[in-house]
């Protein structure tokens, strides 16, 4: 029996998820998983940026690490994955400079503009394969470049929030790279750092690593963590640090292309590669080529996702009017079909705050009725989502001349069986839904690779195919959805 201890820190949630390997009656090794803790992450709004409360995190992760050992596991190692493109900074003496901003943060407002007037928008693209997200590292960098922060001028070392955590469970830096693709400073072609980039930005290349693969052993917890907690020296591995990389490691798929959705906060469509897609296409369509484990690339397209559902019912519950995600649900299904519709990528929708009225005036300038209920406006959502989805899987079609018989979703969103259910409708085709702790699971198949109990994403796949189930969501052969895919065509947005 093998045990190791997963974290996963989504942008609303971490959780710290203990997995066995081990074998079952019938003779062949299943991962279970089991989660010991679960904790809310919340954007903390400083002044005039937003931040997260990285101390909060640690906090929340070394309680992880003692309940698992209270709860009778024994990990011998733990890979920590979170969201993408955020950092902390390390003085010289290898100190924390300040709280992390959120990629939330309006400080990187206007600088795609900016950044490809200095670049251009093509060269950009073809030296970091990303999409164009106001959030990549790059513009993060910039902005603090342009408001000449003084940490900037003092930092020494950039950690990407995977790699800051680890380092301070462990005190080893380290860069893993699937993370150091999503900063969009780091070149797919040449597979390093792309220094001449920077110093046109005024981005110090000092800051940057070389990055580590998934599966690569860092280091044991330092001594002060294991007195403090009462634990064994764990040793750190770098798994798919970036959440997307570990949820699309964990996707049950053969040996055949196959689509995915990872469904959570964010919605991450795409296919898997072994190259990057640096295509004219792939720019006009704003598709990324993120590194992935295994060595692979995933063409994929970021899509609004959850964020619209959360900041509603965010909304709602602040008003004192609580309402849980199943019954928010519940309500979406009992409104009317196909009131009105939104397009999710719409970049008003992209900053926290005041989301219901921002549905709202989409609404207005689209000449659509107003969804008015709780009921109504998840409803809105949910269709639009699929929509989207389609949309996006047929220019993923488009881009590998692929046609895919159905969609992989995985993750948290899963759990909401209309939003999966609409996304087969809006497709026609299934949907195969599992699992949902796929970033948590992703991330311990890299730790298994690490020692050795795995032999390759190939092989850590058919362990997940064959130890989680998974829901099959056949289409309804409804003419509505087709109608309307046509009315959503209409907004215009790629
Ligand atoms: P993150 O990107 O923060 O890691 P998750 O993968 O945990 O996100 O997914 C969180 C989302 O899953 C929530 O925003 C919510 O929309 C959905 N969700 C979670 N639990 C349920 C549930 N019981 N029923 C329906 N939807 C759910
Ligand atoms: C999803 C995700 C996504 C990034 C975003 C910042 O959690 O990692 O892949 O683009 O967060």
């Amino acid at each position: 029996m093998t045990t190791v201890l997963a974290f996963d820190m989504g942008a609303s949630s971490g959780r710290a998820v203990i997995g066995r390997l081990g074998p079952v009656p019938d003779g062949t090794q299943k991962l279970v998983v089991t989660e010991v803790h679960r904790f809310p992450n919340h954007a903390i709004q400083v002044g005039d940026h937003l931040h997260w409360d990285i101390l909060r995190l640690l906090h929340e992760m070394k309680k992880g690490i003692r309940l698992a050992f209270q709860n009778g596991h024994s990990p011998s190692t733990f890979g920590i994955d979170t969201w993408g493109v955020d950092f902390g900074l390390l003085d010289a003496n290898d100190e924390l400079l300040g709280n992390p901003y959120h990629y939330r943060d309006s400080h990187t407002e206007g600088l795609i503009e900016e950044v490809s007037g200095l670049v251009g928008e093509e060269a950009l693209f073809l030296q970091s394969g990303l999409q164009f997200m106001p959030f990549n590292t790059l513009y993060q960098l910039y902005a603090m470049k342009k408001a000449a922060s003084p940490k900037l001028d003092i930092a020494q070392t950039l950690l990407l929030t995977p790699d800051l955590l680890t380092y301070l469970l462990t005190g080893i830096k380290s860069c893993e790279f699937t993370m150091a693709t999503t900063t969009q400073l780091y070149h797919p072609g040449t597979q390093e750092w792309n220094a001449e980039l920077m110093e046109k930005l005024g981005i110090p290349p000092r800051l940057f690593m070389e990055p580590v693969h998934p599966g690569t052993i860092i280091g044991p917890l330092t001594p002060a963590v294991t007195a403090e907690l009462g634990v064994p020296a764990l040793q750190a591995v770098a798994v798919g640090t970036h959440d997307t990389e570990s949820a699309i490691a964990a996707v049950p798929a053969g040996d055949e292309p196959f689509a995915f959705l990872v469904c959570g906060t964010w919605s991450l469509l795409g296919t898997e590669m072994l190259q990057p897609l640096l295509s004219d296409e792939t720019l006009q369509l704003n598709f990324s080529n993120e590194g992935g484990v295994g060595e692979t690339y995933q063409l994929l397209k970021n899509i609004m996702g959850l964020w619209l559902l959360q900041e509603c019912k965010r909304e709602w519950d602040e008003q004192g009017q609580e309402t849980s995600f199943p019954e928010l649900v519940k309500m979406a299904e009992q409104a009317a079909p196909f009131r009105s519709l939104i397009h999710p990528d719409d970049p008003r929708f992209f900053s926290p705050g005041g989301m219901v009225g921002k549905i709202h005036a989409f609404c207005e300038e689209t000449n659509q009725p107003l969804p008015q209920t709780k009921g109504e406006i998840i409803r809105c959502i949910l269709e639009s989502l699929a929509l989207r989805y389609r949309q996006a899987l047929e220019q993923a079609e488009r881009l590998t001349a692929t046609q895919f018989p159905g969609l992989h979703m995985v993750g948290g969103g899963i759990q909401n069986q209309l939003l999966c259910q609409f996304t087969a409708n809006a497709l026609g085709k299934p949907v195969w839904a599992g699992p949902i702790e796929a970033s948590a699971i992703g991330n311990m198949l890299m730790q298994l690779v690490a020692l050795g109990e795995c032999k390759d994403l190939r092989e850590a796949r058919q362990l997940v195919a064959a130890s989680f189930p998974i829901d099959v969501y056949e289409p309804d052969s409804d003419a509505s959805w087709t109608n309307a895919y046509e009315a959503f065509i209409g907004f215009g947005i790629v």
